[in-house]
């Protein structure tokens, strides 16, 4: 049994270990040659716990195999970027490019599976691609109907950092483009899977993905916006929301500089794009949500004595704490915000990289080690809570001004001893 997964990056490397951890015989096919060559050699080229060793283990037991070109298998998994364009529009040419790849190599009783987050409609649309380019088999045009290839949707919903135990133990749904479909689909993803199959039209299934980036993308929007009415009126917007999720319906994320990554802050334009009429509350969150760094270099210049150069130092680069991942990092963005302005001199500490982001080079700003830059500051800004930044002791920020745009030291670590009275549960 031979599966091969097309794009080989943050969700598509840790799926062929697993798979190939699981007894298949995995082709990986990335149009990088260096990742080919790196992942040949048994080593990764993205930072994810684990992974490392699960990777040279498989690729030593000659399970994994990885190739610049699509080679043939029984099942084809697609896992490629589905970014969006300047003008916030899906943009889906990788996975019509992997389809087109693999067309040559599909026979009677292959499998393809598209898990690449996707807009409404792309699986139906990519097996009518695949119906143009080999009108010798037959693909799923009936949920109920039989077919020689079959096509579902299937996508991953693992949160990097996490993305080993995510992978095994999150549920999955799967929307196969025929009931035969969704049964295959679901009897590949049943050799290593622990959590639970649900099976679903293609449609819904791409939606159910789209939908839970958006979900917490308006959640975290909602968290962003009581911080502003927190600031106007003076209150602590860790403890407000601290002491509302207390109550056993009540669930609100975190305010923070901004939402990063390429998955939260791009998902929602999909459904957007899809209903642009029905969609008013997905789209004021964005604009929430990637406004924020603005307020963010707006309260720090607010903090600016006029005429006198002040440093300020950026605590933090990476979209979220303790990776070192820094697209669409909202934290870069406040920092490339804040080295446009003359009256500041600026530096960064970021523990998990060892130099700027090309976003920051040569806009003269310091890259140095947090204590370093602390000590140098007037005003300090916490963009990233990594674990690191817990230990860094409330002496050496006495006398600086502070932003603190995560709550770690205006809240998590301030937390009054006596405001909690304990129950009688306790
Ligand atoms: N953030 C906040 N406040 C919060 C939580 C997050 O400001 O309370 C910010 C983070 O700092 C970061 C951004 O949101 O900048 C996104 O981080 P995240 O941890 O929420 O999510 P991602 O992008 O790492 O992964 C998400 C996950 N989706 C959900 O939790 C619904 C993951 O399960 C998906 O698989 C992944 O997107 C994906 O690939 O779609």
């Amino acid at each position: 049994r031979t599966v091969s997964v097309i794009g080989m990056g943050y969700i598509g490397l840790p799926t062929c270990a697993i798979f190939a951890s699981r007894g298949f015989q995995v082709v990986g096919v990335d149009v990088n040659e260096t990742v080919v060559e790196k992942v040949n050699r048994g080593e990764i080229h993205i930072v994810e716990p684990d992974l490392d060793g699960l990777i040279q283990k498989v690729v030593a037991q000659g399970a994994l195999r990885a190739f610049s070109t699509p080679q043939p298998a029984d099942a084809y998994v697609i896992a490629v970027p589905t970014p969006i364009t300047v003008d916030l529009k899906p943009d889906v040419s990788y996975v019509l490019a992997a389809a087109r790849s693999i067309a040559p190599m599909l026979k009677k009783g292959d499998l393809v599976v598209l898990e690449s987050t996707s807009p409404v409609g792309t699986t139906r649309n990519m097996a009518s691609l695949l119906t143009e380019l080999r009108p010798d088999l037959s693909f799923p045009s009936d949920i109920n109907g039989d077919s020689d290839v079959y096509v579902a949707y299937s996508p991953e919903r693992v949160l990097p950092g996490k993305v080993l135990t995510e992978l095994i133990n999150n549920d999955r749904s799967i929307g196969g483009l025929s009931l035969r479909s969704s049964e295959r689909t679901a009897a590949l993803y049943a050799s290593f899977v622990a959590g639970d199959l649900f099976v679903t039209v293609a449609e819904a299934a791409e939606l159910v993905k789209l939908t839970e980036n958006a979900f917490r993308d308006v959640n975290i929007a909602f968290a962003n916006e009581l911080a502003a009415v927190c600031q106007d009126l003076s209150l602590n917007v860790w403890e407000v929301i601290d002491l509302a999720n207390r109550h056993p319906r009540v669930n609100i994320l975190q305010p923070g500089p901004g939402v990063g990554g390429h998955c939260i802050a791009v998902d929602p334009y999909f459904i957007i794009d899809a209903a642009p009429e029905s969609t008013p509350l997905m789209r004021s969150a964005r604009q929430i949500n990637s406004h924020r760094p603005h307020g963010v270099v707006k309260d720090i210049e607010a903090l600016l004595e006029p005429g006198r150069k002040q440093t300020v130092a950026c605590l933090g680069l990476s979209f979220k704490p303790n990776i070192d991942d820094m697209r669409e990092s909202p934290a870069v963005e406040v920092v490339e915000l804040l080295a446009a302005n003359p009256d500041i001199r600026l530096m960064a500490a970021e523990p998990h990289t060892r130099s700027l982001p090309c976003a920051l080079q040569d806009k003269g700003i310091i890259f140095t080690d947090a204590l370093t830059a602390i000590d140098e500051a007037d005003i300090v800004v916490l963009l990233v809570d990594h674990r690191q930044f817990n230990f860094i002791d409330s002496e050496s920020l006495k006398d600086k001004k502070l932003v603190d745009t995560r709550g770690l030291w205006t809240w998590r670590k301030a937390r009054r001893p006596d405001a909690r009275i304990e129950g009688k549960k306790h």
